[in-house]
């Protein structure tokens, strides 16, 4: 009978599953059940792998690695994505325990001609046993030195699979084994790095991990109106920032609009994951990294230190007292991706010793290793392992103290001068629980895609750029020389609003966005789920610079923006060695300078450190991408960098007064001419050129990166306008930022969520 089935099913007229269910409902009855028994379970394992053969296998595309992001809780046996796709494995028994017999039934569930299904090669993983080191549900950060050193493995064994169909495969089987936010940065460092996919652009953290940007309850709404609404065209949840994580009786809470940005928490997830401290060499060794390490941190604060301004707050102190309570608590809202909830910290709370595994820090050692950069930098020499003397020197100085003070692998003496910088993220980021008695984890300090929200971040970097400072401040000032590009002259500086068209007039404003992050709301409805972000916005804007060149040739130049704020928080002026730390570099470019009078033009949205608005919300603005150029090429950029909506300061209602300075410095002195590879576009001067040397010559953060030069009196600067006189090529203006206050209501808000 068996073998007359067969036949039937092969000449493809009758489906072999069908006779099987008549035997087995014949078979069924009692007195028959014992002797069937055993005919009952070929005929059952018979008729599941008919489905294997009546289902088309797929071969993946590229693009299928990116569907991995989808969902990432769910395993890879549930659909994904609009096409449904399921990623298979031969011998998937050993990938799915808990699944091992419900995956058998996908199709039953979702429908035979519905799935997609991948079929990914069989690929032994021999050493996935020592990535389950660290559970599924344990909080996974890159400051930990354990858990870096595991990510930055399991990136080696990403990195050198063969081809990308391996890399896929190995990828498949460690999904769903490993720590989810272990295997996503080592997952996507290796997609950012290998040859054969950095031309893939990842998705949007808040995406496929919307927990670590959105708080727990608007995403519980969001769970809610997938079910419910289940069309991609459902209206947004509002998100309001301002109300999300504390009240106004709270002080530091004015700048949580910046602190819980988006974008700006994006931003410096994806700077970590391009800059990994710990890895395979073609993956760490990057050059100027740990020079990068100190600036980008750097402009953070100084961004930071402007919006206190802004709102009427004194610039943030640093945290170097380590034995006095915090003066600031912070209540994060947020749940970790496996679900439990983040701790907060009290105020009044103390830094105490860390002693639970893998987490160990003691303060007495945090002290001593400070201690020691400090020594360095004041003798002009770290010691290496081998105990021998590395020079600080002008060059290479700030390169050897980032790597030092991070700490990254790259550290020349790990075991004498520690690992500072990421020890402080832990040790603060534990505070709330430093010997584990409550089982709480780590806090968002512990997390760079969290830390930025948190008041203390900016304290803990202000305490790390200040030892930046001090390696700095003992370094020579620029001399003439150095700033001077002959026989250029700025003869004009304005800045000209698109919209508004007054010169020298930034406005800021409220904008609301939506972001759809149903990928990553696992075990829930397949419906979208829109969250709608209200952030800080400014009109587009453009600069002109006039130029005067004096010389019978053209000759090109780096033109360099920066913005300080001009008064303080008192409203007394700053001088220059104060506006000197609180620049914020704006842009970068070369320019083409014809001799005799030129004019050259600039949009706000080309900017060097900024990726473009709708790499933040995909969904974007039509009107900016008619505009733009950069609008258009949205796509090509990677994902590092400053976000555009956050280019500009707050400023205030009456408007804040700052100079904007420019500077056109000598390019032949400035530039390397570095060969622009074809794969996506980070913002530069924050992230870097993929696979390119930095593309400046001069230090991070020149001219202001040294203690300031005598003027033309022979005495030290003391106020910018000093400084601009010491060389034709350099000049400011004074500008204003007028923010307008237009908050979207509660109203709106119910009408919007409902
Ligand atoms: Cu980016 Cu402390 O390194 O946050």
């Amino acid at each position: 009978m068996v073998l007359l089935l067969l036949g039937n099913q092969a000449s493809g007229k009758i489906r072999i599953g069908d006779h099987i269910l008549k035997l087995q409902q014949y078979i069924y009855q009692p007195k028959r059940m014992t002797c069937a028994y055993g005919l009952f379970s070929w005929f059952e394992k018979l008729r599941r792998s008919e489905k294997y053969h009546y289902t088309k296998m797929e071969k993946p595309t590229k693009e299928n690695m990116l569907d991995l992001f989808i969902r990432p809780g769910e395993p890879c046996c549930m659909p994904k994505g609009n096409e449904n796709i399921l990623f298979k494995i031969s011998d998937e028994k050993t990938m799915y325990d808990r699944y091992r017999h419900e995956i058998e039934l996908d199709e039953e569930r979702f429908g035979a001609d519905k799935v997609k299904k991948i079929e990914v090669r069989r690929l032994s993983m021999e050493n996935i046993d020592k990535f389950m080191e660290l559970s599924r549900d344990e909080a996974f950060s890159v400051f930990v030195p354990k858990h870096a050193k595991l990510a930055g493995e399991l990136t080696r064994v990403f990195m050198e699979a063969e081809c990308w169909e391996d890399f896929l495969a190995l990828a498949v089987r460690c999904r769903d084994k490993l720590n989810p936010v272990m295997f996503y940065y080592a997952y996507s460092v290796a997609l950012l790095h290998r040859p054969d996919t950095k031309d893939l652009s990842l998705p949007s953290p808040c995406e496929y991990f919307p927990n670590k940007f959105v708080s727990a309850r608007t995403l519980a709404m969001a769970k809610e109106v997938a079910y419910v609404m289940s069309t991609t065209d459902s209206k947004p949840i509002p998100l309001r920032e301002q109300k999300q994580t504390a009240s106004d009786i709270e002080p530091e809470h004015s700048l949580a609009y910046f602190r819980e940005d988006l974008g700006i928490n994006m931003h410096h997830w994806h700077w970590h994951l391009v800059y990994p401290g710990d890895g395979i060499s073609e993956i760490v060794v990057k050059n100027r990294r740990g020079e990068l390490f100190y600036y980008m941190h750097q402009q953070i604060i100084a961004r930071y230190d402007f919006e206190r301004f802004s709102n009427n707050l004194p610039r943030v102190k640093p945290f170097d007292n380590w034995r006095k309570p915090f003066d600031e608590e912070y209540f994060p809202k947020l749940d970790s991706v496996t679900g439990s909830k983040i701790s907060g910290r009290q105020n009044g709370a103390v830094l105490s010793n860390v002693n639970r595994e893998p987490y160990l820090i003691s303060i007495d050692q945090l002290q001593r290793w400070r201690d020691r950069i400090l020594d360095a930098i004041h003798l002009g020499f770290v010691w290496d392992e081998a105990g021998q003397k590395v020079e600080l020197t002008e060059d290479e100085g700030i390169e050897i103290l980032g790597n030092l003070i991070e700490a990254s692998e790259l550290s020349k003496n790990s075991a004498y001068y520690g690992n500072l910088h990421n020890s402080g993220h832990v040790a603060i980021g534990l505070c709330h629980d430093p010997d584990n008695r409550h089982l709480e984890s780590i806090g968002v300090m512990g997390d760079n895609a969290m830390a930025m929200r948190d008041p203390i971040f900016y304290r803990w970097h202000t305490f790390v750029n200040d030892i930046f400072r001090q390696y700095k401040d003992r370094l020579d000032s620029y001399t003439v020389e150095e700033l001077d590009h002959k026989g250029v002259k700025v003869t004009g500086l304005n800045v000209i609003s698109k919209n508004y068209r007054e010169n020298n007039v930034f406005r800021t404003f409220w904008e609301e966005s939506n972001i759809d992050v149903s990928n990553g709301l696992d075990f829930a409805a397949r419906g979208a789920a829109r969250i709608r972000f209200t952030h800080l916005n400014h009109e587009l804007f453009e600069y002109k610079i006039d130029i005067e060149n004096s010389s019978p040739t053209e000759t090109k130049g780096t033109v360099r923006i920066f913005m300080a704020p001009k008064y303080n928080d008192r409203k007394l002026p700053l001088n220059f060695a104060e506006q000197q730390g609180l620049m914020i570099e704006l842009d970068k470019f070369s320019v083409v300078i014809p001799p005799g009078s030129s004019s050259h033009k600039r949009l706000s949205t080309e900017s060097s450190v900024t990726i473009p608005f709708e790499r933040t919300f995909p969904e974007g603005r039509k009107d900016l991408e008619e505009m733009t150029e950069a609008g258009k090429s949205v796509f090509n950029y990677c994902g590092c960098g400053w976000p555009q909506h956050m280019l500009i300061p707050k400023g205030n209602e009456l408007g804040l007064s700052a100079d904007l300075f420019v500077m056109v410095s000598n390019y032949d002195v400035d530039m390397y001419d570095v060969p622009v590879k074809k794969c996506c576009k980070d913002a530069v001067s924050y992230c870097g050129l993929k696979d390119s040397i930095y593309p400046d010559r001069r230090k991070m953060g020149y001219p202001f990166d040294r203690p300031p030069p005598k003027g033309t009196d022979g005495t030290v600067v003391k106020t910018l306008d000093n400084f601009c006189q010491l060389t034709e090529n350099m000049a400011f203006t004074e500008v204003k930022i007028i923010f307008k206050n237009d908050t979207p209501t509660d109203d709106d808000d119910s009408e919007a969520a409902r």
